[in-house]
């Protein structure tokens, strides 16, 4: 195959099966691109099955290392919102370890009439002791308060194998529509989820990149699932208020649970705080003795100390006992007065409830958003 040849290929456009960016030579640092060697492998393979993969999903496939882009999140909400236009089904994931996380405030509006089915996924991370319809009739509410009129919510597991089979029941009350749109914040396990959709109905596993690392997928991704019907991946929505956007990517690990959490609860006397690693810290400035249960990934460090002496013990330990760090050294202080049965939740990295009223204090990197919320588990 010739430039040429080459060059018409490109301009009618070949995207990436694992992203969904669009193909191209020519930079090396933007999405999409694969070297011009990779490419004319491609082009010149009898292997029918042979997959199109970008760079950057090639070393994330084999190497699990992520070559930053820019994500252009105008791009991804116009995409969104061009959902309003279609007659589709709108599958609305959240992750159920960040469900503040995984609302979108304009989702209404931009996916229009379209029915939703909401799914809760990633099950596995929150204690079994949590009843499930708590759980979906939480989601239910907070669909209702988004303006979203739900269909139907459903728990899923998705990195677990029967997921898969879960979904594709649920769809048959679907049939009429022959778009599926996935919906969701960035990382709360969409492009899983389809990947389980795709290996029960085809047999083939993995077709779509997926990582820990938020902004994977970097454009739709149509995968038909019979004549009539095709599943549709989409890049999540950045909300850049999540603790996951102050952390190297190496420490995601302190973040993202990947097995069942195990709460924990301290007795708090008055003026007492509760280092996160060293992501965040929350003064307690309760008057009574309180308790307060702590739902965090299990690896993350929390470590109890005096609030007169809090300011002093991080300069001195943040980097070595308390870890990780953030990003930033700007880091912004929150007040909130929450009520008894209430959480104080920090987006993205997880939540105390507490049981009874109490003023409290939250040390975080300047950007992320912290919020009380009813508790609900
Ligand atoms: N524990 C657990 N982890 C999950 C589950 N589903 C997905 N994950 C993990 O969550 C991370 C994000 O998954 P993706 O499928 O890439 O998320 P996404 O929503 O497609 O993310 P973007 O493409 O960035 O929008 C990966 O590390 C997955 O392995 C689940 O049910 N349980
Ligand atoms: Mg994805």
């Amino acid at each position: 195959m010739n430039q040429t040849e080459i060059n018409t290929i490109l301009d009618e456009g070949l995207f990436c099966i694992g992203c969904g960016a669009r193909i191209q030579i020519d930079k090396k640092d933007e999405a999409g691109w694969l070297p011009k060697t990779a490419l004319e492998k491609y082009l010149n393979s009898d292997d029918e099955e042979a997959e199109l993969l970008c760079n950057r999903c090639f070393r994330l496939r084999n190497y699990n290392e992520i070559q930053p882009v820019e994500l252009n999140s105008d791009h991804f909400t116009k995409l969104l919102n061009s959902i309003g236009s279609k007659n589709a089904l709108v599958v609305y994931v959240v992750d159920l370890f960040d469900v503040t996380g995984s609302l979108i405030s304009g989702l209404s509006l931009s996916i229009g009439k379209n029915p939703v089915l909401m799914v809760g996924n990633k099950l596995d991370i929150l204690p079994k002791s949590v009843k499930e319809n708590k759980i979906k009739q939480w989601l239910m509410g907070e669909a209702k308060e988004l303006g979203i009129n739900v269909e139907d919510v459903i728990l899923t597991r998705a990195t677990k194998g029967d997921t898969g089979e879960q979904i594709v029941n649920q769809l048959q009350t679907y049939l009429k529509y022959h778009e599926i749109y996935v919906v969701g914040v960035t990382n709360v396990g969409k492009s899983t989820l389809i990947n389980q959709v795709v290996k029960y109905v085809e047999g083939v596993g993995n077709v779509i990149t997926t990582s820990r690392f938020p902004g994977t997928t970097l454009d739709q991704i149509e995968i038909p699932l019979d004549e009539e019907h095709k599943i549709i991946d989409t890049p999540g929505i950045i909300h850049d208020w999540q603790m996951a956007h102050y952390i190297e990517d190496k420490n995601l690990k302190y973040l993202l649970p990947n097995k069942e959490i195990k709460p924990k609860t301290y007795q708090l006397q008055t003026g007492q705080t509760i280092f996160l690693g060293g992501l965040a810290w929350i003064d307690f400035e309760n008057q009574e003795s309180i308790s307060a249960t702590a739902y965090f990934e299990n690896n993350l460090n929390q470590h109890r100390t005096k609030t007169q002496t809090a300011s002093d013990f991080y300069q001195k330990h943040a980097g070595a006992l308390l870890v990780p760090i953030p990003t930033t050294t700007e880091f912004e202080i929150r007040t909130l007065n929450i009520e008894k049965g209430e959480d104080v939740v920090i987006a993205g990295l997880g939540w105390f409830a507490l049981n009874n009223k109490t003023q409290v204090t939250v040390h975080v990197p300047k950007g992320v958003s912290v919020t009380s919320r009813k508790s609900e588990i």
